[in-house]
């Protein structure tokens, strides 16, 4: 590793230890969702791999889970675990114990009752989970329990910021404090909607309490919570971006001003922006899908920024490290650290993935494109790389961190980002141009009984890439455990890689505004006012017309 290890503030190890469990918990469903990820990979090249899967009963039990375990419980317990923790760091403060363990118990336990639901095949409702499709009412209830948990953990870092700026009155936040409470104050005004959604409809439906729902309303306050969603999985990662990678690639991140930039107008533009995903939906006017167009395309502009910053203080560490020329810097990165490798290739990829959701987000050509293999091939590159290569970078130092381990196998560790990438760069590729010649994601394809010669190309890239995708995380699923087993002792990083900005935070101008929360809270609830008010204010009240279904 090429960061510093000299201690610096440490958490007490009775508070290391739920973070490092909820990190565990979302390792493993990483692990355990890639399975169906393969099978479903590979049926698009025809091959039925499903039937060896004994305990599954159906695709959509397999899908379900996958898209719980990889996209919803995955990213989840890891922030719940890594933003407390980049906070206390950065304040130099502990946090609070009891509600430390309160979300690990919540997570804990909303895992149990989705596990169960899925695993006995009564919630075949995939990870989108709107009405009409019905599920369990443990699969709700759990999901409600893990989004409590990750309450109880904005809550603590909220808490631990209140604390600092008491004794700190007048001083500018830590940004790494900053840009990791902003990612969860903004998760958890996303998530409210959602929680509207399943207490007031799901719940009550799937017991029995309500006979009959309102799949339109359901499902845009799916969304609603669902596009932001998006953004509370990458945050974290971009706190990495922002915080971590500069200092491992050698280099600073170049302006805290920006950094804040960013982060605040992901607070603003990340939650009005939820009808891009219902522009074929009836019942929603034209006015209001092109107002949510046209703050995606707002809400472009901070990973634009991203891109622009990232790219800098890599290029700050290349020089320093005696890169010179246009390129030369790019060959003088740390290559070998698997923690940093991750997390480029990550980037590199996002390029991808930014390119797609800008085409998704364009109101007509989304009709070319939804709900064909386009789709899954857009966030494989985001989530499923952006996000989940960054968070296996990220574990690279961070579990070493807190187990005082050494990492177990580095060339492995560098196998793995590399098979993933260009695993993920051919799927994607599979996916997008199959999706264009109108190939349907979802489907089974093995069992179709309807085929199109044009998916043929498509279908199978996507086989080659998805089985590449898998031995790449089967691959860091073996590093990292058994650097948990047997990594030497000693060996570890003693504090986290926390980067310097090259110019300190500015203490007088515009920049300094940032630093007030309340009000850019309250700017980021007008916004959702203004983007969603129209709507609700001429749909309500609830439309209770459809029964639950169960296809599958
Ligand atoms: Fe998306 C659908 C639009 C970003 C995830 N998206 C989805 C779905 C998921 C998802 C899961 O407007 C499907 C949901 C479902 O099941 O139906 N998306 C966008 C747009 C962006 C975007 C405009 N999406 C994401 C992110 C996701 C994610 C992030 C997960 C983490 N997406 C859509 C739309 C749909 C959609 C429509 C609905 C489609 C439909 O019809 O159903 C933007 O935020 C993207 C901005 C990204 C960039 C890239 C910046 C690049 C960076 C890296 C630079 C570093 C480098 C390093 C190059 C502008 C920051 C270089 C290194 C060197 C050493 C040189
Ligand atoms: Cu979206």
């Amino acid at each position: 590793m090429v960061f510093d290890t000299s201690p610096g503030f440490r958490l007490p190890d009775n508070q290391r230890k739920p973070i490092l469990w909820a990190l565990y918990i979302g390792y493993a469903a990483l692990t355990a969702g890639i399975f169906h990820g393969l099978a479903q990979a590979l049926s698009y090249a025809n091959i039925d791999i499903l039937q060896y899967f004994p305990a599954l009963r159906s695709y959509y039990q397999g899908l379900t889970a996958h898209g719980v375990a990889n996209a919803l419980i995955f990213t989840f317990s890891f922030s719940n675990g890594f933003l407390p923790l980049m906070t206390a760091r950065s304040l130099s403060r502990p946090l609070n114990s009891t509600l430390l363990w309160l979300s690990f118990a919540l997570l804990a336990l909303g895992n149990v009752l989705v596990v169960y639901a899925v695993t006995t095949n009564q919630a075949n409702v995939l990870y989108t989970s709107y009405a009409p499709l019905q599920g369990h009412w443990t699969y709700y209830v759990g999901l409600v329990f893990v989004v409590l948990s990750t309450w109880m953990a904005a809550l603590n870092m909220v808490l631990a910021l209140k604390g600092w700026r008491a004794e700190n009155p007048g001083k500018r936040i830590p940004l790494l404090a900053f840009i990791s409470v902003v990612t969860y104050v903004m998760w958890f005004l996303a998530s409210l909607p959602i929680a509207v959604s399943f207490l007031g409809f799901m719940i009550p439906w799937s017991i029995g309490l309500l006979a009959k729902t309102d799949p339109l309303l359901t499902r845009t306050l799916f969304w609603f919570t669902a596009h932001a969603i998006v953004y509370a999985w990458l945050l974290p990662a971009y706190v990495s971006w922002y915080a971590l990678v500069p200092r491992q690639a050698g280099g600073k991140n170049p302006s805290d001003t920006l950094t804040r930039f960013a982060f605040i107008l992901f607070l603003l533009l990340s939650i009005p922006t939820g009808f891009h995903h219902q522009y074929t939906d009836p019942g929603i006017s034209t006015g209001m899908k092109a107002m949510h167009a046209v703050l995606t395309f707002g809400v472009f502009f901070p990973s634009l920024a991203t891109a622009f910053t990232v790219i800098a203080s890599l290029e700050i560490g290349g020089r320093a490290r005696g890169g010179t020329g246009l390129f030369g810097w790019f060959a003088k990165l740390p290559w070998g650290d698997p923690s940093l490798v991750a997390q480029v290739l990550a980037m590199i990829t996002f390029v991808f993935g930014g390119i797609t959701g800008l085409i998704n987000a364009s109101f007509t050509i989304n009709q070319v494109v939804h709900n064909t293999t386009w789709i899954p091939g857009h966030f494989h590159m985001t989530v499923g790389s952006a996000v989940a290569l960054t968070l296996c970078g990220v574990a690279y130092w961070l579990i070493p961190y807190l187990t005082g381990r050494g990492l177990w196998g580095r060339k492995l560790a560098l196998a793995s980002s590399w098979v993933y990438t260009i695993g993920v760069l051919i799927f994607a590729r599979g996916m997008a141009s199959a999706g264009l010649e109108g190939m349907p994601r979802r489907i089974y394809r093995a069992a179709a009984t309807y085929t199109d010669e044009a998916w043929n190309l498509g279908g199978i890239l996507t086989g080659i890439g998805g089985t590449l995708m898998f031995f790449g995380i089967l691959f860091f699923f073996i590093v990292i455990g058994m650097t948990v087993l047997v990594g030497k002792k000693g060996e570890a990083p003693e504090d986290i890689p926390w980067s310097e900005t090259l110019t300190p935070p500015a203490e007088s101008g515009f920049s300094v505004k940032f630093d007030r929360l309340g009000m850019w809270v309250i700017a980021a609830i007008v916004l959702i006012v203004v983007a969603y008010g129209p709507f609700f204010a001429t749909y309500l009240p609830a439309r209770l017309v459809s029964e639950g279904y169960t296809f599958f």
